[in-house]
C-alpha cells in the first residue's frame, strides 16, 4: 500500500535508560541502535509514500517508540495517555504532527491509560489488550473515538503488550507467539471472533511482533531468533524483509513499536 504515510521518532541520547522488565544482561548500545533504526526507517521507506521523521527528546528514553502514543484508523486518530508515567508527555509532538495531517483527533483522558502497542486492528477488526499499560478507562476512549468498529478486549497474560505477542502477517492471518500465554490469547481473540483467523505459531521472544504494509512484512532477524524466521512467513506473507532490532528488544521493544502507519 504506497499511498500509507509512516512516522517515526529518533533515538534519543537517554535510550540506554529505556523502561525494562528485565534489566538487560548486555547493556544497550546506543550507536547500534541509532544504525538499526535507520535500517528500519529506510526499509520503511521502501514501502510507504512518505516517512515523517519527527526529532528525539532527551526527557523521553522511550520515545522511539511512537506506536503507544496513537492509534490511527482512517482518518480518526486517538491520542493516548501511556501507561508508564515516565512516558506521558511523550505524546505532545505527535498530536501536533497528527493535527498535521488533518486527522480527526481524539484524546485519552485521565484516569484513562492507553499504550498503542496493546491497540491491534487487523482485518477491520478492532482488539485491545487490558495490560499494566491499558485500563479499562483507557479502553473506553478507544470504543468512543472508533464507534463504528466494536472493541474486543482481550486480557495480556504475559508480556508487555498485545502485540507483543500477536501481530497481523496477511489478511486473517495472526503470527502469534509460541507460549502458553499467547496462545490463550489467541483463543480469546477467536472466541470473541468465532475463529475468524488464522494462527501462523511462531518461536521465540519478539519473534511474532512484526510489521505488515501491503503485502511485506517486516520481521525480527535479531540474533537468537529461529534464522529460518523469513522462511517461515514467506509461507503466509508475499514479501517478508528481515531487520535486526536487538537494542531495542532489549528495553522490551518490537517492530511494530517503532512506527505509526496512516
Ligand atoms: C516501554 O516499556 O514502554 C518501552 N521500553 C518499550 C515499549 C514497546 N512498545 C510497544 O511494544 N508498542
Amino acid at each position: 500500500m504506497a499511498s500509507r504515510i509512516a512516522i517515526v521518532r529518533g533515538v534519543p541520547d537517554t535510550f540506554c535508560d529505556a523502561l525494562s522488565m528485565v534489566h538487560p544482561l548486555v547493556p544497550v548500545d546506543l550507536e547500534v541502535a541509532r544504525l538499526q533504526h535507520e535500517t528500519y526507517v529506510e526499509v520503511l521507506a521502501g514501502l510507504v509514500k512518505e516517512v515523517i521523521r519527527l526529532p528525539a527528546d532527551n526527557k523521553y528514553p522511550d520515545c522511539p517508540f511512537i506506536e503507544d502514543t496513537a492509534v490511527v484508523i482512517g482518518n480518526r486518530a486517538l491520542i493516548t495517555h501511556p501507561g508508564a508515567t515516565s512516558r506521558q508527555g511523550e505524546e505532545v509532538v505527535i498530536r501536533e504532527a497528527l493535527t498535521q495531517l488533518g486527522l480527526d483527533i481524539s484524546e485519552v483522558e485521565c484516569p484513562g491509560t492507553i499504550d498503542g502497542g496493546d491497540v491491534l486492528y487487523a482485518s477491520g477488526m478492532l482488539f485491545v489488550g487490558k495490560s499494566r499499560r491499558t485500563n479499562a478507562a483507557g479502553i473506553e476512549f478507544l470504543q468512543k473515538a472508533f464507534p463504528d468498529v466494536k472493541v474486543h478486549i482481550i486480557r495480556v497474560l504475559d508480556g508487555l503488550h498485545l502485540k507483543s505477542v500477536i501481530s497481523e502477517i496477511a489478511p486473517q492471518t495472526l503470527a502469534v507467539e509460541d507460549s502458553v500465554a499467547a496462545a490463550a490469547m489467541f483463543d480469546e481473540i477467536q472466541e470473541q471472533t468465532n475463529g475468524h483467523f488464522k494462527i501462523v505459531k511462531t518461536d521465540g521472544a519478539g519473534a511474532a511482533n512484526t510489521v505488515l504494509v501491503g503485502d511485506t512484512v517486516i520481521c525480527s532477524a535479531t540474533l537468537g531468533l529461529p534464522a529460518d524466521l523469513e522462511a517461515h512467513f514467506k509461507q503466509h506473507a508475499k514479501h517478508v524483509i528481515p531487520v535486526n532490532i536487538s537494542e531495542f528488544h532489549k528495553v522490551d521493544g518490537g517492530l511494530t513499536c517503532l512506527s505509526l502507519l496512516i
